[in-house]
């Protein structure tokens, strides 16, 4: 499969509905270019999604100001869940195209606190 092919109409995908409030997601935080979202599936305890608001398949879709803010979110978001779920480390990880595990087309970051023994293999 390419890297590069969104497999969506413009606006409908499932990021898109959930920036549009088309779909329910427990957000925790936006401004103008990005939204956080608790991730549904939780890989572990505290597991955030930091996505640009205008469907961006990737990060190279996205501007300097996109790329600057979902960044700027991410590390507020990395403070609270810090501060939250006390974890032993965070992962910041964003996957770019299904080859490299992407399962989403529309431009995320990962924010995922890490415990001692989560079993995790990333
Ligand atoms: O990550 C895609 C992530 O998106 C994966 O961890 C599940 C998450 N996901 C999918 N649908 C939703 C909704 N509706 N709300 C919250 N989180 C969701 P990737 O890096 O593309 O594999």
């Amino acid at each position: 499969m390419p890297m590069f092919v969104d497999h969506s109409p413009p606006g409908e995908c499932i990021f898109c509905k959930l920036v549009k409030g088309e779909i329910p997601s427990a957000k925790i935080y936006e401004d103008e270019l990005s939204i956080a979202f608790m991730d549904i599936g939780q890989a572990t305890k505290g597991h955030v999604l930091v996505a640009s608001k205008r469907h961006a398949v990737n990060l190279l879709e996205l501007t300097p100001e996109e790329a600057g803010a979902v960044m700027q979110t991410a590390q507020r978001v990395a403070a609270a869940v810090n501060k939250a779920f006390d974890p032993d480390g965070i992962n910041i990880f964003q996957a770019n195209g299904a080859p490299a595990g992407q399962t989403v087309f529309h431009f995320h970051l990962h924010v995922l606190p890490r415990f001692v023994g989560d079993g995790l293999s990333i």
